[in-house]
């Protein structure tokens, strides 16, 4: 129970809080929540990008002082979208948290459409198949607080239920992305099992119920640019205040692409959040890049 003198202050899942009462956590215990201790981290997202909107301004908080943000994208059934993974990142750079991109479905599709466009950022990634072993991701998760984050359907809970094994998260079927029925309902951290031969902590996940997109209105535009930072280097050649948009005609970032530094698919993807940020985008697919690898689908 949250105690009354934390007034409206909100309880998110990660924090880290003081409790008085019981505190066995037996069955039936009950304990009071009467500090919420400051926070190393705050992941958050908001409705939409724009934050002259109402949509815009309503800004939830993901989850508290995690260390890792684990992006998971399937590679097929739903198929991956660079664009959300991009505003993945853009969210992760913000916080001060540790982007992962963990591509799920390996036994369905390739990884070399997704991992070519992201050559220049040297983004740990790791691949997961129903086989997969595990070890490579449990050593990635050890000794940090990790935050699975992505559409409905790619395999959050699957992968949750398989790293730890009294979970029991509820698994769902993949069904269209915004259409979708959605399996998990809420965020839930789970302490990570020690290894057999345990050294140092295992690490917490927190698996969370899936996105249709990822509202970045609490991001400056400024800031955006730190999710980019295969671009940020060509912006010291910038006039100064350079809004970096493709009708800025001394803007160093086409440059920039054309001498081949950056993809241009990520340049444009920086422009799109741009104009989405001023209400100019289309609400409606907002984590689709038209440069998809996956085009069409
Ligand atoms: N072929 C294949 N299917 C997978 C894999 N991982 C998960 N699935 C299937 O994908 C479906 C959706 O998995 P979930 O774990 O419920 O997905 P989720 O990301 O938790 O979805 P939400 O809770 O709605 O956000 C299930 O039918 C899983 O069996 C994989 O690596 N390969
Ligand atoms: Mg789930």
């Amino acid at each position: 129970m949250r105690a009354r003198e934390l007034g409206r202050k909100s309880v998110v899942v990660g924090d880290r809080v003081g409790l008085v009462g019981d505190t066995s956590g037996a069955a039936g215990a009950l304990a009071r929540i009467v500090r919420i201790a400051e926070r190393s981290s705050v992941l958050r997202r908001t409705a939409d990008d724009d934050e002259t909107t109402a949509e815009g301004r309503l800004e939830r908080v993901v989850v508290a002082n995690a260390d890792q943000l684990v992006i998971v994208s399937a590679l097929a059934d739903p198929p991956p979208r660079t664009g959300f993974i991009d505003r993945c990142l853009v969210a992760a750079y913000d916080a001060d948290i540790e982007p992962l991109l963990c591509l799920t479905k390996a036994d369905l599709a390739g990884p070399e459409a997704v991992l070519g466009y992201y050559t220049e950022l040297e983004l740990p990634y790791v691949l997961i198949r129903p086989d997969s072993d595990l070890a490579e991701l449990r050593a990635l998760l050890a000794g940090r607080v990790s935050v699975l984050v992505g559409h409905s359907g790619v395999g959050k809970s699957t992968l949750v239920n398989r790293l730890v094994p009294d979970a029991e998260r509820a698994v769902g079927t993949v069904s269209a992305i915004g259409r979708g029925r959605h399996t998990s309902t809420s965020a839930v951290v789970l302490r990570l099992p020690p290894p057999p031969d345990p050294v140092g902590d295992p690490g917490w996940i927190v698996d969370t119920p899936g996105v249709r997109s990822f509202g970045l209105a609490h991001v400056s535009a400024e800031s955006l640019l730190h999710g980019f930072p295969d671009l940020v280097e060509a912006t010291v050649d910038c006039p100064a205040n350079c809004p970096h948009t493709a009708d800025e005609a001394d803007c160093a970032l086409d440059a920039w692409v054309a001498a081949g530094k950056a993809d241009q698919r990520r340049l444009a993807s920086y422009r799109r959040l741009l104009a989405s940020r001023s209400g100019e985008g289309d609400p409606r697919e907002p984590e689709r890049n038209p440069g998809d690898p996956l085009a069409g689908s």
